[in-house]
């Protein structure tokens, strides 16, 4: 069995204790709150969080960065680089899953405390949409490019084109034509959008997110990790969210950018979280996409302290702070993927 199998078969049995908890009222949820808010007071800087494993070496690469003097944006690209070059990342830059017609298309997005912006998406051709995405930041009038544009654009930038589908995901996709049957196939193993957030040495916040999305889309799709407000959002005076799962559940209810407007009204970032999980839940829950429903939020505020919380079991983030290094934390969930 995968460490990941492993890994939701041991968060489902998590949940039987969480949700025993909660049958007790209000005062067992404000404990369980309190568990969940990470546990990490500490004011100590900086804080680097991002989804999944995959977000451990990203956060390690990141870290490096910025302890060698570089700027927080630029830190961030270089982290996020690490699983868009990993073929062995199938869910993000090269050797990501293609489309129904076997191309991969790409979509990233990075933001920095004073809320400037650059995002890509459906590019296609070029291993670094991260890169991309703070060359729209700085160099351009506008926040998002996409498609033709945006490749157009990286290749004036410098980028070189080249194919991202490797053998092994050919492989992959012409298998998956025999049956041509469509179900997004997120929380399972090497399918998944990496996010990271940061808390920098100056107190300021930034994030960025990149992603193939999900796999046998339909040629043009885009999911909500290149969307300002869906798969990212940060204020600098709030904190910042970041979102992985189905980008269209996300797209719906502007998830990233709901989750920091309850933490500006006073909510811990695992009460915000989970507060817009259970809203997705509630919008979705008679949806035909119920059936297969994935989101999982992470979210920083200005004191360091950081949740994740997801719809079904499942989910975990990467920490990375100067008190406990570089590590995994399993998100707590509303529901295994039995229900
Ligand atoms: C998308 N949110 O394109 C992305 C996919 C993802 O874990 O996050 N998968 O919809």
């Amino acid at each position: 069995m995968s460490d990941r199998r492993n890994f939701i078969k041991k968060a489902a049995l998590g949940t039987i204790g969480i949700s025993t908890v909660i049958g007790c009222g209000d005062l067992a949820e404000k404990k369980e709150n309190e568990i969940a808010d990470t546990k990490v007071k500490s004011k100590k800087k900086p804080v680097i969080i991002s989804t999944w494993n995959h977000g451990l070496p990203a956060n390690e690469e990141t870290w490096k960065q910025l302890k060698n003097g570089s700027t927080a944006l630029d830190a961030i690209v270089e982290g996020l680089k690490i699983p868009e070059a990993d073929p062995e990342v199938r869910s993000v830059g090269y050797g990501g899953f293609p489309d129904r017609e076997g191309k991969v298309t790409l979509d990233a997005c990075i933001m920095d405390h004073n809320s400037d912006c650059g995002s890509v998406s459906f590019l296609q051709g070029i291993k670094h949409p991260i890169s991309v995405a703070k060359k729209v930041l700085q160099n351009t009038p506008h926040v998002m490019l996409s498609g033709q544009g945006a490749l157009q654009f990286a290749l004036s930038e410098g980028f070189v084109e080249e194919n991202l589908l490797t053998a092994k995901t050919e492989k992959d996709w012409k298998k998956w034509i025999e049956e041509s049957k469509y179900k997004p196939v997120i929380n399972t193993e090497n399918h998944d959008t990496i996010s990271m957030l940061m808390l920098d040495e100056d107190g300021n916040i930034s994030g960025g997110c990149t992603t193939s999305g999900a796999a046998w889309k339909m040629h043009g799709r885009v999911g909500d990790s290149p969307i300002i407000g869906a798969g990212l959002f940060l204020d600098n005076e709030v904190g910042g969210a970041a979102a992985t799962g189905l980008g269209e559940a996300v797209i719906r209810t502007a998830g990233s950018a709901m989750v920091v407007e309850l933490m500006r009204q006073g909510k811990s970032p695992f009460e915000a979280c989970k507060e817009i999980v259970e809203r997705i839940y509630n919008k979705h829950k008679n949806h035909k996409d119920m059936e297969y429903l994935q989101v999982g939020f992470i979210a920083i505020n200005k004191n360091g302290e950081h949740a994740g919380y997801s719809l079904r079991s499942g989910f975990n983030y990467a920490i990375h702070d100067e008190d406990k290094g570089n590590r995994m934390e399993d998100a707590q969930f509303k529901m295994s993927w039995d229900n």
